[in-house]
């Protein structure tokens, strides 16, 4: 089929199928190729697949995803338009993972609109893993990428709103929560994973997440497959998550029941009641698990061709 039809077809169908449905807490398979983005990222998944269709690499298709949101100023936690720390930064975290075991991260980025590509340079001209704030910075404009001004008028509102109270209250899915973590399976069933986020609205300045740590956001195996996480990044941190996930289904766990133990390693610990934690996971098999701590966390998820919105199955009923 030529590109642009397939692309046509594609995007007609998607806009179909774009309904939400209640996924089965049984586990659930996909067809490789296939996209798996946290939250109602019908967009990111799109482009993914699209770049499935030129290209076929899950590296590609995973960077191509994640950079939607970034450039989007309607997405408050995510690139531009992303909500400022307490003192008006916006700043960004981002990684991303391939089948090899190579990966790359930037944290506390800042005036770079698409740091998942920058997470990439990092990966991929660099001897290594992760750059940080300033650093990170000179190295992605020593890569031709354009420094920019990333807080809207819409954030920069606000922000200057929120500090009347001043009041450091993450309301998780409440406040739009739209931080990306991307798994894709390739054309050969390769596994790549991605995270980018501007991370929580008003946190301090110079805090970092989850989203920019190989094991906390993101984890792939290729002998296994993949996980990522988004929510609270301190428990993500504090459990390492995805690494715990793919670790889970290195030893048997389906990715459903692999999702649902990392929740509960929170659930056993923590004052769970007050935060959100969301993860997917997706196997080599094509087999796609999704769970959280409470209720409206969804997953876009894009195979044949048609993307959904799933609404994932969640411990707090
Ligand atoms: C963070 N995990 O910075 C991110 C936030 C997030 O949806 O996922 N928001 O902690």
């Amino acid at each position: 089929m030529q590109r642009r039809t397939f692309i046509k077809q594609t995007t007609a169908l998607s806009a179909i199928a774009s309904v939400s449905a209640k996924a089965s807490n049984s586990q659930n398979v996909a067809k490789f190729p296939v996209v798996i983005s946290t939250w109602k990222n019908e967009k990111a998944n799109t482009a993914a697949w699209e770049s499935l269709q030129k290209t076929g690499r899950a590296l590609d298709a995973v960077e191509a995803g994640a950079r939607i949101p970034e450039a989007d100023p309607n997405d408050t936690s995510v690139g531009y338009g992303g909500f400022p720390d307490r003192d008006g930064n916006v700043t960004l975290d981002a990684c991303i993972m391939d089948e090899k075991g190579n990966a790359g991260s930037v944290t506390f980025l800042q005036h770079i609109m698409h740091p998942i590509s920058v997470a990439r340079a990092v990966m991929e001209k660099t001897p290594h893993v992760m750059l940080s704030g300033e650093g990170a910075l000179q190295f992605a404009l020593s890569q031709g990428f354009k420094k920019e001004n990333l807080l809207t008028e819409t954030a920069k509102k606000a922000w200057e709103e929120w500090k009347k109270t001043s009041k450091y209250e993450p309301k998780i899915n409440i406040e739009r929560h739209d931080t990306i973590g991307l798994l894709a399976l390739g054309n050969q069933g390769e596994i790549s994973g991605a995270c980018t986020t501007s991370g929580l609205a008003f946190k301090m300045h110079g805090r970092v997440g989850d989203s920019p740590v190989i094991g906390a956001a993101v984890f792939c195996d290729d002998e296994v497959g993949g996980a990522c996480a988004t929510g609270l990044g301190e428990f993500v941190l504090k459990t390492l998550g995805s690494f715990l996930i793919v670790e889970l289904m290195r030893n048997g766990k389906t990715p459903q029941q692999a999702c649902e133990e990392a929740i509960m390693r929170i659930v056993k610990r923590y004052n769970y009641k007050e935060f959100q934690i969301g993860y997917l996971a997706l196997n080599k098999k094509g087999e796609y698990g999704a769970y959280a701590i409470q209720p409206g966390f969804n997953y876009t998820l894009t195979t044949n061709g048609v993307t959904k919105v799933y609404e994932s199955a969640s411990y707090m009923k």
